[in-house]
């Protein structure tokens, strides 16, 4: 077996892996992806749609941003749907800032295609990936691909590999702390090929439950729905989704929902994680391998791309300085950020859910809060500073 060598191993060529190669690649620092599941797969999977400033800034940075901008929305505003009323927080009013709405497919989709072009390795389909040895100077990946097993050697694993991957796993459960909650819902989201029922996204808090109405394009709707935990997809089929849908919604945006067959349907649990310290050794944790937000207040990805964007800073500093001075601070910056944005999301998802155990008083008090949230401009301001997401510390 002929061991390979990179600089970087990255686990997982989900948007934190493959934005961390393009900008070690643009820095010069060679780097290798190590990847489960074939691309197409990668491709399939339907995720986040909300894209922060900084996040649109480091794929300008990463120069992938050139369909973004072509294709992408940006939003000035939110809807905010209670009591039959739908009501506008104006993100630009409010902070100077909106938010861009360009999905993670096609933000995988444009990081795949520049590495290609800049030549840069991505083994997709790689079976049993264990880590080795990250806890002394030469780290290494071990790997089957096409059928042989093969070792991959660098100067540090960046483990990028989402909340089920095998990077966090790695670590000994005595040199790690995981702090979670699981709320007692789900999210049920449907991608269909119709209209949106409004130019800006609308976060509705009714009776029955929470409803989302996003989009991808003007032709692309994703919409959700709050469901029980422990929901199945069979009890859902089309017709139910939308009428359901409809239901939590002010009437005359109700009446705009164009509805259309499922493109896709699935439900993702409601959950908040973080695992610390973020760095092992040789090891770095970046995006959902480290920590899981409730998707509420949009900040899964763009928290992903904030963690890389300061281990690229701290990676870059140690190859082009020698210097591990930002390499040693990476665990606490992102921290501070990713606690910051669970807070903001578990607020956002309190405030909008519905919970099984809520008495008559806690819905009582949800409803003033929602109240004071659009009537107080400096409530609406803390909301909107938080969505738009703060600027990166670097
Ligand atoms: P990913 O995207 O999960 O990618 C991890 C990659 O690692 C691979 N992998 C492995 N590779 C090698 N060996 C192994 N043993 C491996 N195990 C796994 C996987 O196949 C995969 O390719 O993590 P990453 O890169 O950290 O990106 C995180 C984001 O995907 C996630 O935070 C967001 O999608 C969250 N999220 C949202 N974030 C936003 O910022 N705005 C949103 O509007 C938003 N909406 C959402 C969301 C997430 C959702 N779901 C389904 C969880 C809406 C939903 C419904
Ligand atoms: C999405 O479009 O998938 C989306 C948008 C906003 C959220 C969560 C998900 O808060």
């Amino acid at each position: 077996m002929n061991p390979r060598r990179t600089r970087v191993v990255i686990v997982g060529a989900g948007p934190a892996g493959l934005l961390l190669g393009q900008l070690l690649h643009e820095a010069g620092i060679d780097n290798v992806i190590v990847e489960r599941q074939s691309a197409q797969y990668v491709l399939g999977r339907i995720r986040a749609g909300v894209l922060e400033q900084t996040t649109v800034a480091l794929l300008e940075q990463a120069g992938v941003a050139t369909r973004l901008h072509a294709e992408g929305h940006v939003h000035d505003g939110i809807g905010l749907a209670f009591d039959e009323r739908l009501h506008r927080i104006d993100l630009r009013a409010l902070t100077g800032h909106g938010v861009t709405v360009y999905g993670q497919t096609e933000v995988t989709r444009d990081l795949m295609s520049a590495r290609a072009a800049a030549g840069c390795v991505t083994l997709y389909e790689a079976a049993h990936v264990s880590l080795h040895d990250f806890d002394g100077d030469h780290p290494f990946v071990r790997y089957t691909h096409e059928g042989s097993e093969h070792e991959l050697h660098g100067d540090f694993i960046a483990g990028c590999d989402g909340f089920h991957g095998v990077s966090r796993a790695s670590v000994p459960a005595h040199a790690i702390r995981c702090f979670e909650r699981v709320f007692p819902l789900g999210w049920l989201g449907v991608l269909a090929h119709v209209p949106p029922c409004n130019p800006e996204l609308v976060y509705a808090s009714h009776e029955r439950g929470f409803a989302l109405c996003s989009q991808r394009t003007p032709q692309l709707s994703r919409y959700y729905i709050q469901v029980p935990a422990g929901a199945q997809l069979g009890q859902w089929p089309d017709t139910a989704f939308w009428d359901e849908l409809r239901r939590r919604l002010p009437a005359d945006v109700a009446d705009a929902v164009t509805t259309g067959p499922a493109v896709e349907k699935s439900i993702t649990p409601l959950r908040g994680f973080v695992a610390e310290p973020m760095r092992f050794g040789r090891l770095l944790l970046a995006g959902d391998a480290a920590h899981i937000v409730p998707p509420t207040g949009a900040k899964g990805l763009n928290l992903a791309a904030s963690d890389v964007s300061y281990l690229a800073a701290g990676l870059c500093e140690y190859f082009g300085e020698h210097s591990s001075a930002a390499l040693n601070a990476y665990s606490s910056r992102c921290l501070q950020r990713v606690w910051g944005a669970l807070r903001f999301s578990c607020w956002l998802s309190g405030l909008l859910h519905r919970f099984p155990e809520a008495t008559p008083f806690d819905r009582r008090v949800q409803s003033a809060e929602l109240d004071h949230l659009v009537r107080s401009r400096a409530a609406s301001t803390v909301l909107a500073q938080s969505y738009v997401g703060l600027p990166l510390e670097i």
